[in-house]
């Protein structure tokens, strides 16, 4: 079993309802289960301007599938709770990122991990030091919680919602 650590966000609809019925959906996924939830965070757009904010939170999975196939199954659940593709970045219901995977680097075309942007977004970094303080990023070979010290941008306001 292989522990993986998955980015939850939504800008759309009911936010907070849309995150928790993701986990749900999640914890479904053939030979996987949720194992930690952080709690929800209200997040400042990154990136894009003139978007709502967002609800962004951070939960760990025990896994016996391959990364590839975790994907697939993320996907589908996007599909199903309605997400729709119109351009990148755009608003989403729900939007569901491989952070990490164990402590593999995968560069296919597809899935890179761990997620190229996690380092530089205080809405991943703030839950992942809830879950994993000493998690090491196997990349940068810092720890979670050396990772959001060292962290610099300004604005990127998250603010916790009070409830997991
Ligand atoms: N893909 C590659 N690597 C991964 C991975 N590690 N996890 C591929 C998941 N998917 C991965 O994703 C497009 C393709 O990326 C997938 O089909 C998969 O094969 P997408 O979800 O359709 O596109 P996207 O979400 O628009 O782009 P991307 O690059 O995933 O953007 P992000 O990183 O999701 O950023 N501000 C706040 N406050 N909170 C947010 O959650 N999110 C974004 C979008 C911008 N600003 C934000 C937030
Ligand atoms: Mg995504």
């Amino acid at each position: 079993m292989t522990t993986a650590y998955i980015g939850i966000g939504s800008n759309l609809g009911d936010k907070l309802n849309n995150c928790r019925k993701s986990i749900e959906m999640t914890g479904r996924i053939p030979d996987t289960s949720v194992t930690a939830q952080s709690v929800f965070y209200r997040t400042e757009p990154v990136g894009v301007e003139g978007q709502d904010w967002y609800v962004n939170g951070v939960i760990s999975l025990s896994t016996g599938l391959s990364a590839q196939d975790l994907l697939k199954n993320l996907l589908d659940i996007e599909q199903i709770m309605g997400r729709e593709r119109k351009k990148k970045w755009d608003s989403r219901t729900i939007d569901l990122d491989i952070l990490l995977y164990g402590q593999e680097v995968i560069e296919e075309e597809d899935l890179t991990v761990p997620h190229p942007l996690m380092h530089l977004r205080r809405f991943v970094l703030e839950p992942m030091v809830q879950l994993a303080p000493d998690l090491i990023h196997p990349v940068l070979g810092k720890s979670m919680a050396g990772l959001l010290e060292d962290f610099r941008e300004q604005g990127q306001d998250v603010i916790p919602l009070g409830e997991a």
